[in-house]
């Protein structure tokens, strides 16, 4: 098939899946195109069977916003005319369902019938999405894609909360690529970080305020009150700097290394021994499978989804938003010996396979079929 990937480029967990989704359907002989602003991150070196599409935006004076949904479906048009595109599957309803919606109608004009797959991600609907200053444009844009899918069923039904759906959303779990994520630790690296043998807590994200980064300083603050150990952050964002400093008013600002974003995760994984994920809300939870995939427990809240990812004394530990003392409990106690933490680092490697790359392409794949029987 010709399908066309919309997503954003950047670090986020939507982009990152996107782009691992469309690498995956060009290694199965499908021809992917990538309309973006920007070349996606994951998105490096050559690659047969993918093609980049980049939305370009002229400046004029009289716009102080540049408009992009208009750019964005221009170019759309342009793609599916010009190489024959079965399908275009959105990523994040904002403003990517609207503006497929547009080049939908302008190619209908033209006799082209391009169907719509939206797969919506977590804040499109559960915060961006719902303010009012973009939900009728987004419930009207759902309410117009062919399929609509969500990465979890908390998702789901979020949506349907939220909004006037009047469509089935079908879950497609997010994935992974497990033989990916399966590393062995650097031990350079490990040296580095926790040269006394400390256990190493990571937490990854991109630092804005639902992620709740100062309940990970909180509880790293009391596990290593009763254990060695150091705190890795990755990646970056407005909530940074208040974890630094809180860091440096415990007095542990020693124990806490940020190394900023990265792209290789699984290298960063692969020395860790607890992922913790603090967030008021997650749809999923992307971050904490990569964990779990890299044989990493997690400690996580229950908000959203998450706890159709991580299972409760199986792959980690689960507690309520802001509970410090019950993540911190759970913490100390998956971290306390070898023989525990090892036990849960197999538990989350043995879940994680569920969420194989393998298993999900062809959800994906059938949800296109539907369009294009014969490609
Ligand atoms: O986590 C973020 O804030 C980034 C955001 C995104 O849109 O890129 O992530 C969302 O989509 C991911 C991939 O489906 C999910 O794993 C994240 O849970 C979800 N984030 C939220 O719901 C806050």
């Amino acid at each position: 098939m010709r399908i066309g990937i919309v997503c954003y480029p950047t670090y986020g967990g939507s982009g990152v899946l996107a782009t691992e989704l469309g690498k995956a359907l060009a290694e199965k002989g499908h021809q992917v195109h990538f309309i973006t602003y920007q070349q996606p991150v994951r998105l490096n070196g050559f690659i047969p069977n993918i093609y980049y599409h980049e939305v370009q935006v002229p400046k004029y004076p009289l716009f102080d916003f540049p408009p992009y949904e208009t750019a964005l479906a221009s170019t759309m048009v342009d793609v599916i005319k010009n190489y024959n595109l079965n399908l275009l599957h959105v990523h994040y309803a904002i403003p990517h369902a609207s503006a497929a919606y547009m080049a939908k109608q302008i190619l209908e004009k033209e006799g082209i019938q391009i169907p719509v797959v939206t797969t919506l991600h977590g804040t499109d609907i559960t915060l961006v999405g719902r303010d009012k200053t973009y939900a009728p444009v987004v419930a009207f844009s759902i309410n117009q894609s062919d399929v609509i899918t969500a990465v979890s069923n908390n998702l789901r039904e979020e949506t349907y909360r939220n909004f006037d759906i009047r469509k089935e959303i079908e879950v497609v779990y997010n994935f992974i690529d497990v033989t990916r994520f399966n590393r062995k630790p650097l031990d350079a690296f490990k040296k580095v970080l926790a040269p006394n043998g400390e256990r190493i807590l990571l937490h990854a994200s991109n630092f804005r305020k639902i992620k709740r980064v100062q309940d990970v300083v909180k509880v790293f603050y009391n596990v290593q009150k009763k254990i060695p150990a150091k705190l890795l952050f990755v990646g970056d964002g407005p909530e940074r700097q208040t974890a630094e400093e809180q860091g440096r008013e415990l007095g542990i600002f020693d124990q806490l290394v940020f190394v900023g974003k990265q792209e290789q995760m699984e290298e960063i994984f692969a020395v860790a021994d607890l992922f913790l994920l603090t967030s008021e809300y997650e749809s999923f939870g992307l971050a904490a499978l990569e964990a779990m995939a890299s044989r990493v427990p997690v400690i996580s809240t229950n908000a959203g989804g998450l706890a159709e990812v991580n299972v409760e004394g199986v792959t980690g530990f689960l507690a309520n938003v802001g509970d410090i003392e019950t993540m911190s409990e759970k913490a100390l106690y998956i971290l306390k010996d070898d023989a525990t933490l090892e036990k849960f680092k197999e538990q989350a490697f043995e879940h994680a396979q569920q969420f194989n790359i393998d298993m999900i392409i062809p959800q994906y794949e059938a949800i296109y079929r539907r369009f294009c029987k014969d490609c």
